[in-house]
């Protein structure tokens, strides 16, 4: 059993000022400081109001198929333009691998094949975008505990990446290039998949084939599509703007919880 599915309970002490936080539930974590590390902003608010008042283990509510909206809007980019990905498209996406490496203890690549091999999980869910709309979707992939099982943490590992194919605009460093990241606790979330399936349907293009993040808990931004590669990062400094996503980096909030 890898390092972060072990533990017992634990504390987020003083870093959180007033009120030390007790997080319940088959405790993942040990390492207090992973979650102090991102114990940082205006945000945290949010993030540690949602935790006390609902658990870290909450799911977001989940409707019934007579819930799913009859159209649900293409958001952000409707089709990577790289040639990169016009070739995997091409081929069904049957030479596309997502690769899963930085602080892993086995770095590996998954096809399509090897994600569908994997137990999946199907959730319908309300997607809620930062520009004001919602729309409900079945949703079918591997929950990205699971696939982290698989290649194993490194202790040092407090953040997973998500880096995408798309670009949409280029001002940062000249690049524009899509990319998000989520701390452990929601890694490790039962919702949170990697999502081949939507509506019963493989991916279209537009909702981001061949796989995406489906992170229930926060806004629609922190859903990446065109999944190519997972990162485990001790730190996003490095990255781009570094603040952990394309859309953070243009000054929307790391933790956008609903
Ligand atoms: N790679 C990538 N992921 C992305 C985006 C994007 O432009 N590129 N847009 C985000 C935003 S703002 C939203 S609301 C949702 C839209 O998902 P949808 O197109 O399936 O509705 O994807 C998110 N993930
Ligand atoms: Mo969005």
């Amino acid at each position: 059993m890898s390092k972060f599915l072990t533990r017992r309970r634990f504390l987020i002490g003083s870093t959180l000022g007033a009120s030390a936080l007790t997080l319940s539930g088959c405790d993942l974590f040990d390492q207090n400081d992973k979650v102090a590390g991102v114990i940082r902003s205006a945000e945290t608010l949010t993030m540690t109001a949602q935790r006390l008042l609902q658990g870290r283990d909450a799911l977001a509510r989940e409707f019934t198929e007579a819930d799913i909206s009859p159209s649900f809007r293409v958001n952000g980019t409707s089709a990577p333009d790289s040639e990169e990905y016009a070739e995997l498209l091409e081929a069904k996406f049957a030479s596309w691998r997502l690769k899963v490496d930085g602080l892993v203890e086995r770095p590996r690549e998954f096809s399509l094949a090897d994600l569908k091999a994997l137990p999946a999980r199907t959730q319908i869910t309300r997607h809620d975008c930062v520009e004001g709309w919602s729309a409900i979707g079945k949703w079918t992939g591997v929950p990205l505990a699971s696939l982290l099982r698989l290649t194993g943490l490194k202790p040092t590992a407090r953040f997973v990446v998500l880096h995408c194919a798309d670009e949409l605009e280029k001002t940062l460093d000249g690049s524009g290039r899509y990319y998000e990241s989520i701390d452990l606790i929601d890694a490790v979330h039962p919702q949170t998949i990697l999502a081949y399936q939507m509506n019963g349907q493989d991916l279209t293009v537009g909702h981001g084939a061949p796989l995406r993040l489906r992170v229930e808990r926060q806004l629609g931004y922190k859903s990446a599509k065109y999944l190519m590669r997972i990162e485990l990062v001790d730190s996003f400094a490095g990255l781009w703007g570094g603040n952990g996503g394309y859309w953070e980096d243009r000054g929307y909030e790391w933790y956008a919880g609903i």
